[in-house]
């Protein structure tokens, strides 16, 4: 028996939903591992005492942190800045925060729990519902891909879905004005292949409508140059389950709520729709990568192999051999998996294979909370199992460059920094023939449990390692030898042309992107080389090389040397760089000025580098900050956003400040903006979204807001001190 205080909360026009109670919410941290649990017994809440300060903030309740006076100067503002970030570092060292954004991952989450009959505890039902609805978009009531995206079936039929999983009756109004939404696009028909296919797990879809997702791909030899091994690590990882699971057309037993859902989701009588003729039906409002010639070619060729020439044994050996593989990546993630859309495909597996009461389904069921995370708006699913690592080595990196290291508590806070990065590095490898990058010594986005090595994350992990350990005096915790082993990780991931890619070296020619099936994502078959990847690894290089200059002195020189050329080469004429992570040409284009920076390329001697700063104070807008829209990553294009934005605003900063830009005005201008918009407890507040994948799907970093204006601010001071 437990309580739910806040009874209920206003959403849209002023429909009631309920609420927990956010002073009964815990978060507990070990190892990065981070689990939101709500505390029901009375006893052990008191036990626990009160909140910290950052499950205060995250939960949007009073932090009771003090007010400050404004900051008049931008070292204030620093000091400030950095006095409020500091109250929410983690009691493992880390950084943690909501990484929200996608709205396709929490649909998984439930689908996956429903079908296999694993309890979905009730807070978790009470926030969901809580989160979807204020989610919803204010004018249809539907869902986008992201949270800042307009309406589209992918979105508005999944997410309504889980809300009649979670058990909110069709006519409550928030189910019905996405009801409403849904049937004005035309319905569930007009799914991407991901949502025909969950549904079709549900059985609200007839498996002749959906695209084929062979496990016999697995079979084909290596050489193969479309084998599945050579895709896209997220790809391959969400590919392999799907494929098992297709290859068996597992759908759940039709109960009541199915056959009511068959009725809701569609616009036609369910057994009157020919859902053979639907395959390739994309509503407009969710295509955004149209099938190529090509796949349209294979798809009717597959159909035709699965109906009349495909042996039994063969696609039984098929499912055994996808099965086999899912298991090693449950054990090289220790059942944490890649992320959140292949771990809840896993757990279906598992169900099917296994059963239950399996040690496989038990241990992945127990990570399922690591991807959810509570916020004032309510409980969501994470693009990953967080962003520990990835925050951690940029605010320990931001503080040392804004020079905040000044007192005692300083030096502890960024000690604990330093041993969860310590903590973090990845020290054994993976299963043998997993078709994994060897990762021993890399660092991962995440944890170290994730374990997957990226390339990025590596180096700018070695960044800030290296400048607490070699250039600020802090006691040694991550050894030269491992330091060591983390640079020759780096050295196995660069590609012919110089770039980098993000998992792994691209393994796969360019026309396989021909093949992608998803729809709605673009750049997701395989491995591309990045501006940020090779930016952040040429950047990591020169610094450990500066460090360490006899450690694989030729190796490392020969790598920065063709890195530099890959970044020149992917400068577009207007003198910026397109951002795959961050949006979007701020984002890159400070990344890239940093690395040609620790190359010694500066405005001063180095044509690309005026070109890149004409390009960012041609974007200055007149407040004197920089607004970029997320479409920019869509259309590829600058887009201004309608509003400047903090963060925007400090990266164009800082990547001024380190080209050696010799025109103060415009810097100052932009470092004013940050100032202004700084709280008077020293935070700021979240503005638009800050991140992005395969091009169309946008990502939260909300920690981008504290350390990109803090290290700014830091670093201006530094080039033009504020009279004492
Ligand atoms: C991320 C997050 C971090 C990001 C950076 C380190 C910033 C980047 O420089 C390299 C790529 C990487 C690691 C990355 C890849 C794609 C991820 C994992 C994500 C954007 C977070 C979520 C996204 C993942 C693909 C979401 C699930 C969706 C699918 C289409 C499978």
């Amino acid at each position: 028996h437990w309580t739910i205080s806040g009874v209920s909360d206003d959403i849209l026009d002023g429909n009631k939903v309920d609420k927990t109670d956010p002073t009964r919410w815990r978060l507990s941290v070990k190892e990065g591992r981070q689990i939101w649990r709500y505390i029901k017994d009375d006893e052990k809440l008191k036990g626990l005492g009160k909140q910290s300060i950052a499950e205060k903030y995250f939960l949007g309740l009073d932090t009771g942190l003090p007010e400050l006076s404004k900051a008049n100067t931008p070292k204030e503002c620093a000091s400030k800045g950095w006095s409020f970030f500091k109250s929410l570092q983690l009691d493992d060292g880390h950084w943690g925060c909501e990484y929200g954004g996608p709205m396709f991952l929490l649909y998984g989450l439930i689908i996956a729990m429903y079908i296999t009959g694993a309890p979905i505890p009730e807070e978790w039902k009470i926030e969901i519902i809580r989160y979807l609805s204020y989610r919803a978009n204010k004018i249809d009531g539907g869902w986008g891909i992201h949270t800042e995206h307009h309406s589209t079936v992918y979105g508005t039929a999944m997410n309504y879905v889980i809300l009649r999983i979670l058990g909110m009756d069709p006519d409550h109004p928030v189910a019905m004005k996405s009801r409403g939404c849904l049937q004005k696009l035309g319905g569930a028909i007009g799914l991407p292949h991901w949502g025909k296919f969950w549904l079709a797990l549900l059985n609200c879809y007839e498996w002749t409508g959906v695209n084929p997702v062979p496990p016999e791909f697995w079979l084909l030899p290596d050489w193969i140059p479309f084998h599945p091994w050579r895709w896209w690590v997220h790809l391959r990882a969400v590919y392999l389950p799907m494929s098992y699971l297709y290859g068996k057309k597992f759908s759940m037993p039709l109960n009541d709520l199915i056959e009511s859902l068959r009725q809701e989701l569609f616009t036609e009588p369910y057994p009157t729709i020919d859902f053979g003729s639907l395959r390739n039906n994309v509503s407009p409002a969710d295509l955004y990568v149209p099938h190529s010639w090509i796949l349209d070619m294979i798809n009717p060729i597959l159909r035709f192999y699965e109906k009349y020439l495909r042996p039994n044994w063969l696609s039984e050996k098929a499912s055994q051999h996808a099965y086999k593989m899912i298991q090693w990546e449950n054990e090289n993630t220790e059942y944490l998996c890649l992320g959140p859309v292949n771990i809840v495909l896993h757990l279906i597996c598992a169900y099917e294979v296994e059963g239950r009461e399996s040690f496989a389904f038990q241990k992945l069921h127990d990570r399922l909370q690591d991807h959810l995370w509570i916020s004032k708006e309510g409980l969501m699913m994470q693009g990953t199992n967080g962003v520990q690592c990835w925050d951690t080595s940029f605010a320990i990196q931001a503080i040392v460059e804004a020079g905040l290291i000044e007192q005692e508590e300083d030096k502890e806070t960024l000690n604990r920094a330093l041993g969860f990065l310590e903590n973090c590095q990845i020290r054994k490898e993976t299963i043998p023939n997993s078709y994994r990058q060897p990762r021993l010594g890399a660092w991962p986005f995440s944890t170290r449990d994730q374990g997957y090595s990226v390339s990025d994350c590596t180096a700018e992990a070695i960044k800030a390692v290296i400048m607490l350990q070699n250039h600020c005096g802090f006691k040694e915790q991550v050894s030269n030898e491992r330091l060591q082993q983390a640079i020759d990780v780096i050295l196995t991931m660069q590609n012919p042309c110089g770039g980098f890619a993000s998992y792994e070296i691209v393994r796969g020619p360019k026309w396989v992107e021909l093949l992608n099936p998803a729809e709605v994502f673009s750049g997701i078959m395989i491995e591309f080389v990045y501006p940020e990847c090779t930016t952040a690894v040429l950047t990591g290089l020169s610094l450990f090389h500066k460090a360490y200059p006899d450690y694989r002195s030729e190796d490392i020189k020969e790598t920065i040397k063709r890195a530099g050329v890959s970044i020149h080469t992917s400068q577009r004429t207007d003198g910026s760089w397109y951002g795959c992570w961050g949006i979007c040409f701020t984002y890159a284009s400070m990344f890239a000025l940093e690395s040609l920076a620790s190359v010694d390329e500066v405005y001063e001697n180095s044509p690309s580098v005026q070109k890149a700063c004409k390009f960012l104070i041609g974007k200055q807008m007149a407040d004197g900050g920089w607004g970029e829209s997320y479409k920019s990553c869509e259309t590829q294009e600058w887009v201004d956003h309608e509003k400047s934005q903090v963060v925007n605003t400090a990266w164009v900063v800082i990547a001024l400040m380190i080209a050696e830009y010799p025109d103060k005005t415009p810097i100052e201008q932009g470092i004013k903006l940050i100032m202004c918009r700084q709280q008077s407890n020293g935070e700021w507040i979240q503005e638009g979204i800050e991140g992005v994948f395969n091009k169309n799907c946008m990502i939260s970093y909300p920690n981008y807001k504290f350390y990109w204006p803090i290290k700014a601010c830091g670093m201006f001071e530094k080039r033009w001190p504020s009279a004492a």
